[in-house]
């Protein structure tokens, strides 16, 4: 049952789309906000979904439009880690002081984020 679940998942992207998974700096509510937010612009993405809990940026993207190469770039330029990449140290320094590694000053309101929508 377990193994039949799992499949389904895999099998759901269509022609040219491709899941990829970054580890990144993520620390907060505010990071998965600015980084769902900002990849979903860009070219070729389909999807994107941040989880705090495993530090990853899940994509999903056009295979013919974009590559992980450029999506983890612009992560990076938005001021966070992508695997290996660093994060640009200015965008880093624009972020949110919450949404800065080693700082963990857990957000108490997150439904006040939600009127930016
Ligand atoms: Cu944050």
């Amino acid at each position: 049952m377990i193994a039949l679940l799992t499949v389904s998942f895999s099998v759901s992207a269509q022609k040219n789309e491709k899941k990829v998974a970054f580890k990144s700096s993520v620390v907060c509510f505010m990071c998965k906000r600015t980084i769902e937010y900002d990849l979903t612009f860009e070219k070729g993405v389909k999807s994107v979904n941040v989880d705090l809990e495993k530090k990853l940026v899940e994509v999903l993207y056009n295979t013919k439009k974009t590559n992980p190469e450029e999506l983890k770039k612009r992560l990076t330029q938005i001021g966070y880690s992508a695997d290996e990449l660093v994060a640009d140290p200015k965008a880093y320094e624009n972020l949110p002081g919450c949404c800065k590694i080693g700082d963990e000053v857990p957000h108490k309101n997150f439904e006040e984020l939600d009127d930016h929508k």
